[in-house]
C-alpha cells in the first residue's frame, strides 16, 4: 500500500459515518452533500440505486440499496453498516391531497409504512452501532407533522406520529447519551409533489408557482448544522419555512 493509499484507509477508517436514508434526490441527496463537505463519510440509502450511486461517487461516499417499508431490506442494509454516528431517518412523503371522505386506506397505509414505520426499522437496526457511538437521529418530519390542513390528514396523522415516536425516542435514549432531533420542514421545491400528485406534473407545479420556496439545500444546511453541534447540546425541534408560509 502507498503512503498515499495508507492515508486515505487510515482516514476512511477513522471518519464519523452519517447514514442517510431518501438519499437519491431532495433534502435527502442535498443532506448527504452538505454531510460529505463537512468531513462526514456518508452512507446513502434509497430505492433508486443508479441515481445514489451517482452522488456517492460525486461526494467519495457510499451507495447501499433501502426500501424502508420492507424489513429484509433493512436488515440487508444495516449488516453492511459497520459504523453510525448519525441517521438522518429522511426517507418519507405524501400521497394524494384528499379529503377524509374520499380517502384512500391503502395510501393511508402506504404513508404510515414509510414515513413511521420506516423510521422504525432504520432507527431500530442500527441502534447498537448508533449507541456504540454515542451518536446522534435527525428525524425529517414536516410542518404538517405541526398544523393540519384540508386535505392533508393522512399525511398529516404519519408525521404527527413521526413527530410522537420522535419525541419518545428522545425521552427514551437521552440517558444512553443518544441525541434526538426533529426537523420541520415547510414548502421545500422538490420531488415532493410530484410524488404526492402521482406524477401529474401540472397539479405538482402549482404548489411552487409565485411563492418563495425553500431549496432542498437551505434544509441539508440545517441537518448539517444541527449534526455540527457540540455533544452536549440537542436540537430538539427545527421549523423552517419559506418566509410566506406561515403555519
Ligand atoms: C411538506 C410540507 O408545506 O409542502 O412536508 O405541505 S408542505
Amino acid at each position: 500500500m502507498t503512503e498515499q493509499a495508507h492515508k486515505q484507509a487510515h482516514e476512511q477508517a477513522t471518519k464519523k459515518v452519517a447514514v442517510v436514508t431518501g438519499a437519491s434526490s431532495g433534502i435527502g441527496a442535498a443532506s448527504a452533500r452538505a454531510l460529505a463537505a463537512d468531513g462526514w463519510h456518508v452512507i446513502l440509502g434509497a430505492r433508486r440505486l443508479e441515481r445514489m450511486q451517482a452522488i456517492a461517487q460525486e461526494i467519495g461516499g457510499e451507495a447501499i440499496a433501502l426500501d424502508v417499508s420492507d424489513q429484509g431490506s433493512v436488515d440487508a442494509f444495516a449488516e453492511q453498516v459497520q459504523r453510525c454516528d448519525l441517521l438522518v431517518n429522511n426517507a418519507g412523503g405524501a400521497i394524494g391531497l384528499d379529503a377524509v371522505a374520499d380517502a384512500n386506506v391503502e395510501e393511508w397505509q402506504r404513508m404510515y409504512e414509510i414515513n413511521v414505520l420506516g423510521t422504525l426499522r432504520v432507527s431500530k437496526a442500527l441502534l447498537p452501532k448508533l449507541r456504540e457511538a454515542n451518536g446522534h437521529i435527525i428525524n425529517m418530519s414536516s410542518v404538517a407533522g405541526i398544523a393540519p390542513y384540508a386535505g392533508g390528514a393522512g399525511y398529516n396523522a404519519a408525521k404527527f406520529g413521526l413527530s410522537a415516536m420522535t419525541k419518545v425516542m428522545r425521552i427514551e435514549l437521552a440517558e444512553q447519551h443518544l441525541r434526538i432531533s426533529e426537523i420541520n420542514p415547510g414548502r421545500v421545491e422538490t420531488d415532493f409533489s410530484l410524488v404526492r400528485f402521482r406524477g401529474d406534473q401540472q397539479q405538482a407545479e402549482k404548489v411552487y408557482a409565485d411563492k418563495l420556496n425553500l431549496r432542498a439545500e437551505d434544509i441539508a444546511e440545517a441537518v448539517r448544522w444541527i449534526a455540527a453541534c457540540p455533544a452536549h447540546m440537542n436540537i430538539d425541534r427545527m421549523v423552517i419555512t419559506p418566509q410566506d408560509q406561515v403555519i
